[in-house]
């Protein structure tokens, strides 16, 4: 995996929301990973969401979209390595400008011959935590052009939305109701090679056209969360049992269910003269995350140590 990112490419990112990256996988790494994305897609069958067997396939319109499967990585070790790539968790940082990075979830979104287009939206306003640094990766398996429903980005949108916007729906440009300001947004087609990717902000505006071809027009995508983010009280992808062992304000950090890429060494607290983190834990599951999450920063603490000796 390439995962250089220079600096004009961060800053190109933090003012327009978005970033085309060439050649992310080498060949036989796309190759390895279509095949593992093609095998867990068929192992869920009409089930969307690895681990929940309540949300199917239902052949709306919605449905005709995309082929939508969520959360390959429980199902393959392939997808897992690649999604949550420590290179990549880096990256995702350098570029959103966070000091760690978990994966909220990945997807499979694959237009079939002839699919619909998918409407104008944005992400965040979907997720279980809200943060203006949400990120989110789109990697071409298959070559994405104008004619087989490429990506769209609305440059610059993602400083202008926010977490209101309303469900997505079959009308294309419906999120202009919310944000009629942007009607008169140029919007940028995004042209992929396999093994190419994009990065998107969680609040940046896009879509992607219709697929007027007979062949497929496949991605893996993945919405990645900053570390330290907390529940919204949005149920989104999470089951009822997960809903239920969490309240709003806890944070999110299950390794089950996000597991962190990556997070830049802390100086340690008492070294730095700084009070103790005074922050409370809330539930079982959260006085647990916090025991490990105090773990995890004793752990960085010491690595932080090393690496200035
Ligand atoms: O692939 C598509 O059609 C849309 C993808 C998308 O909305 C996303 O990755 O956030």
């Amino acid at each position: 995996m390439k995962t250089d990112l220079a600096p004009d490419q961060i800053s190109f990112y933090r003012e327009n929301g978005y970033l085309i990256f060439r050649n992310l996988l080498g060949a036989s790494e796309l190759a390895e990973i279509k095949e593992a994305v093609m095998q867990a897609v068929s192992s869920l069958g009409n089930r969307k969401v690895a681990g929940r067997d309540d949300w199917l396939e239902q052949n709306d319109y919605y449905d005709r979209v995309f082929v939508q499967r969520i959360n390959l990585w429980k199902l393959s070790p392939v997808v897992k390595k690649t999604m949550i790539h420590r290179q990549l968790g880096r990256m995702l940082c350098s570029l959103a400008g966070v000091g760690g990075i978990r994966l909220w979830h990945d997807q499979a979104l694959m237009k079939a011959p002839w699919a619909n287009p998918t409407s104008l939206h944005v992400d965040a306003p979907y997720w279980s935590f809200s943060s203006r640094h949400a990120i989110s990766i789109w990697i071409a398996l298959d070559k994405a052009t104008l004619q087989n429903g490429c990506m769209v980005f609305l440059p610059g949108s993602h400083k202008v939305c926010d977490f209101t916007s309303g469900p997505i729906g079959p009308e294309v440009a419906d999120i202009f109701k919310t944000y009629p300001g942007l009607k008169h947004s140029p919007a940028v087609p995004v042209e992929l090679e396999p093994g190419d990717c994009s990065f998107h902000n969680g609040l940046l505006v896009h879509g992607a056209g219709a697929n007027l071809t007979p062949g497929w027009r496949r991605a893996l995508t993945a919405g990645y969360m900053p570390e330290g983010s907390t529940f919204n009280g949005q149920r989104n992808i999470l089951s009822v049992d997960q809903v239920d062992r969490i309240k709003i304000g806890d944070l999110l950090e299950e390794e089950e269910q996000n597991p962190l890429l990556y997070s830049a060494p802390r100086v340690p607290e008492r070294a730095a003269g700084l009070p103790r983190n005074g922050r409370r834990a809330t539930s079982v599951s959260a006085r647990k995350n916090s025991a490990r999450s105090k773990t995890r920063r004793t752990v960085s603490a010491v690595q932080a140590a090393r690496a200035m000796k």
